[in-house]
């Protein structure tokens, strides 16, 4: 039991939940590696929404509220880090929600897409498996005809370079949250959220509902920029430090 005055007790009660996922089957074993390295990068920006993050989740709003057809995928991490606030999202953008794995199983799928029916998800899509993500090998590509196939904006947090490549290659606007702002995801994604998920989420549904012309906020964005803003914050803040 940790308690609630531990200085990292936020920190700590996430570690929790993605060691109990991986208990549960529910985050694959490699999810409590890409948890760490998460965390090291939350260090580096100070554990809080910056300005630049901000930006980025506006601009992810902003997509959201001109898609035609916005799906939200949910992998074993996304799931319990912050199921309850993608289904609330969902709701409140109209997006489909579609459980796609990285490690595919079944039983993963099976099991997350009832734990996103006990937020009050309704529709959650993933185990049909009827269509591919082009130009990816093995299970990876596989997913949903009428979910990532069929959407014009995908939003993948936590999600594998390759695919988001290969999703940008099938012509989709895809909206990423990855607090490594180094990582292939975070370079080819046409807006990449540098915060945490559990920050993020929530934040673009705020964004979403406030949100009067998308079209103005998506002219002005450049995400290479932003992403040069985190690593410039970043690299300030190192050289800033006391010790
Ligand atoms: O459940 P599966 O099978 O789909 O597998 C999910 C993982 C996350 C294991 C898989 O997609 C994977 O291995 O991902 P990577 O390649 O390690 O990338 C995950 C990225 O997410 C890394 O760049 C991390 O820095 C970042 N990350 C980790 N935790 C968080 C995060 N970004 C935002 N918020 C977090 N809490």
């Amino acid at each position: 039991m940790i308690p609630p005055s531990h200085p990292r007790y936020e920190s700590l009660m996430l570690r929790n939940r993605i060691a109990e996922g991986v208990e549960k089957g529910i985050v694959h074993p490699t999810g409590l590696i890409a948890h760490g390295r998460g965390e090291a990068f939350d260090y580096l920006i100070g554990e809080k929404t910056q300005p630049f993050a901000e930006k980025a989740i506006v601009a992810a709003a902003a997509y959201l509220k001109m898609a035609e057809h916005p799906v939200i995928s949910v992998n074993g991490n996304t799931a319990v880090l912050s199921g309850r606030e993608i289904v609330e999202l969902a709701q409140a953008s109209n997006a489909i929600i579609e459980v796609n794995l990285f490690h595919r199983s079944g039983e993963r799928i099976k099991k997350i897409i009832n734990l996103l029916r006990g937020f009050g998800g309704e529709k959650i899509l993933g185990m049909e498996g009827d269509a591919r993500i082009e130009g990816i090998e093995h299970d990876r590509a596989i997913c949903s005809r009428e979910g990532i196939y069929s959407a014009d904006v995908i939003l993948v947090p936590l999600e594998d370079g390759d695919r988001c490549e290969a999703l940008k290659k099938m012509g989709k606007i895809v909206l990423t949250i990855d607090l490594n702002p180094l990582s292939r995801t975070a370079r080819t994604a046409d807006v990449t959220i540098v915060d945490n998920i559990v920050r993020a989420i929530p934040l673009i549904k705020k964004f979403y509902l406030e949100m009067e012309r998308p079209d103005e906020v998506i002219e002005k964005w450049d995400n290479a920029n932003n992403l040069k803003e985190a690593l410039h914050f970043i690299s300030r803040r190192l050289q800033e430090m006391e010790l």
